[in-house]
């Protein structure tokens, strides 16, 4: 089905297409907020997606990923590529930090329509931020970003959820986090592709690279096994991680990725051409390996199983016969006569000619 498009973004997507600033600003508006017309918007960018390679930039509150998000903006600008930047629920507001408060605009970088920068607040809604901040992303890779860093504050859930939906993923960590390492959400360890131990100019770094290091060998070396050594920007071997769940094996003749400990000190601008050579040979691992590929579908995938989840749920509960049909049953169960279970599998039953008479009565509305 060819996704209508809604009346009122006809000009906004011929705005967007000239790659004007202000349609930008609206359509992520209209995505962030899901208005009117949100989905059928991110039905027609979606043919311009995947040229921005997607960078997750996430650790705890204050490790400096806003600075070195910065930094790392300032470098793909002189290297003449455009950089979109999504800050998602900042403790510190984006523009507090030393990212465009000062020194970028000092540089006047922040006129250079090559850089956009958004701020997302939570989502009231489980799993929402995640959504939003990648049908962000989307509006921002459709209008030819080539680099889309995204930085997430905490290591919890939801940010273990906004890393699935980079390419690349990039922990940072301080000298200072040693204990909260042992207790960094396991799924965020095996999710990170780079780490960095940022505020490299205090004490104690080098200690926390090596134990870094040394924590990734025991956590990753049981799966070393018959991999053949990285040739990139690794300088150690800290052991290789599995991605079981989001990747397929692959042969041991293909490209192996070895995730490296950077250091960095993002305020005095070091380690910040390492890092991004690092994330160069990652996405060249990305590309070699095939990995991208299954990634981008696994990503696309959920998406695909989302649409059939909200929509399933949208159609059966927007139904006002199932509904009064639930009622309806409600005081037997209270009663004991029936079992919630059973119940369930009544209303199922009515659902089953429910979403066969419903068939395309749904094309106008907004589906994704
Ligand atoms: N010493 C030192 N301080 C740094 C470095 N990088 C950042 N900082 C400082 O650390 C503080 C936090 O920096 P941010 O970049 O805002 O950190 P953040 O991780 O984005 O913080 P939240 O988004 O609030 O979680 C600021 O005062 C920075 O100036 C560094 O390399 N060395
Ligand atoms: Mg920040």
């Amino acid at each position: 089905m060819p996704a209508a498009t809604f009346p009122a973004h006809a000009k906004l997507l011929d705005d967007f297409a000239a790659r004007r600033p202000a349609a930008l600003a609206r359509a992520i508006s209209i995505v962030e907020n899901r208005r009117d017309g949100a989905s059928r918007l991110l039905a027609s960018l979606h043919a311009m997606l995947g040229r921005g390679r997607r960078i997750g930039i996430t650790g705890p509150p204050g490790a400096g990923k806003s600075t070195l998000t910065a930094r790392l903006a300032e470098h793909y600008r002189r290297a003449g590529l455009t950089v979109g930047i999504i800050a998602v629920d900042p403790t510190s507001p984006f523009t507090g930090g030393a990212l465009l408060g000062d020194r970028i605009r000092m540089e006047s970088v922040a006129l250079d329509d090559g850089i956009f920068i958004r701020s997302m607040a939570t989502r009231g809604a489980l799993g929402g931020l995640a959504a939003a901040t990648r049908d962000v992303c989307d509006v921002l890779d459709a209008f030819g970003f080539d680099r889309l860093l995204v930085e997430t504050v905490g290591v919890g859930q939801s940010e273990l959820d906004v890393a699935h939906a980079a390419d690349t993923s990039v922990l940072v960590i301080v000298p200072e986090s040693g204990d909260s390492i042992q207790t960094l959400k396991a799924g965020l360890m095996e999710a990170a592709d780079l780490f960095v131990v940022n505020k490299a100019d205090r004490p104690g770094a080098d200690r926390m690279r090596h134990e870094m290091k040394l924590m990734l060998g025991l956590r990753m070396g049981q799966l070393s096994r018959n991999v053949p050594a990285h040739h990139g920007v690794d300088l150690a071997r800290v052991g290789r991680r599995a991605r079981a769940e989001r990747e397929t094996s692959h042969e041991t003749s293909a490209p192996s990725w070895t995730p490296p400990v950077l250091a960095t000190s993002a305020e005095r601008g070091e380690g910040i051409d390492e890092l991004a050579t690092a994330l160069d040979a990652h996405f060249d691992y990305l590309e070699k390996s095939g990995t991208l590929l299954t990634r981008r579908r696994g990503r696309l995938r959920d998406r695909v199983v989302e649409g059939v989840d909200r929509e399933l749920h949208d159609r059966i509960w927007n139904d006002r016969a199932l509904s009064a049909h639930l009622e309806a049953l409600l005081p037997d169960v209270e009663d004991g006569r029936m079992t919630p279970l059973a119940a369930s599998e009544e209303l199922i039953a009515q659902v089953a000619t429910l979403l066969s008479n419903s068939r395309s009565t749904n094309t106008e509305s907004e589906v994704a």
